[in-house]
């Protein structure tokens, strides 16, 4: 079928349930968006607060002022929109000097237990593709996806037009 990679087309997780997926995520792989951050040993944790806001915590390698580089400890605060699984996310770092910002926060697929599609497009271009945007995948095992959780991935970049942008993301115990 032909793809329109219209981000307004983009499909995302139905019925995305917040409490499932709290808890700890490794990302095992990422697209990176323009001027990268977050290099590797990447890995999030969401909860649910008491009224049900849903946040995170992230820590990643990163490296700053050219050659500095250090273990970024990040947070982020999500508010909702109509749709249960499109967030805004509000984040920072621990540090001034670490990047801040407001991103969307789309998730396309979980089974909350194993894998997690997440996308954000920063930029839409004039045609309504996305111009810059980055996007993470998830396991719940710190050394990836299970092999039939891997199809499941490779066609959801492909439908949201990330397919091939993908580079494998390490964890050896930098942070
Ligand atoms: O690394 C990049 O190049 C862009 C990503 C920067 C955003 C990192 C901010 C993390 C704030 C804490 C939230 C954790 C949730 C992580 C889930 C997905 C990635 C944003």
């Amino acid at each position: 079928w032909a793809q329109d990679c219209q981000v307004s087309n983009i499909q995302v997780m139905q019925n995305f349930d917040r409490s499932r997926y709290t808890g700890r995520w490794y990302a095992v792989a990422k697209k990176d968006p323009v001027g990268l951050f977050l290099l590797d040993n990447i890995v999030a944790q969401f909860s649910v607060d008491g009224s049900g806001k849903m946040t995170a915590t992230a820590q990643g390698r990163v490296i700053i002022l050219n050659n500095w580089e250090m273990c970024a400890n990040m947070f982020g605060t999500f508010e909702d929109t109509p749709d249960p699984a499109k967030f805004k996310m509000r984040y920072w770092g621990a540090a001034a000097y670490l990047q801040s910002g407001n991103d969307d926060h789309w998730v396309i697929d979980t089974d909350y237990d194993n894998y997690a599609i997440h996308y954000s497009c920063r930029e839409v271009d004039l045609d309504g593709t996305c111009l810059d945007g980055y996007s993470f995948i998830f396991s719940r095992h710190p050394n990836g996806l299970r092999p039939e959780d891997q199809k499941i991935v490779t066609d959801k970049k492909n439908e949201i037009c990330f397919l091939g942008k993908y580079r494998r993301v390490s964890h050896t115990g930098f942070c």
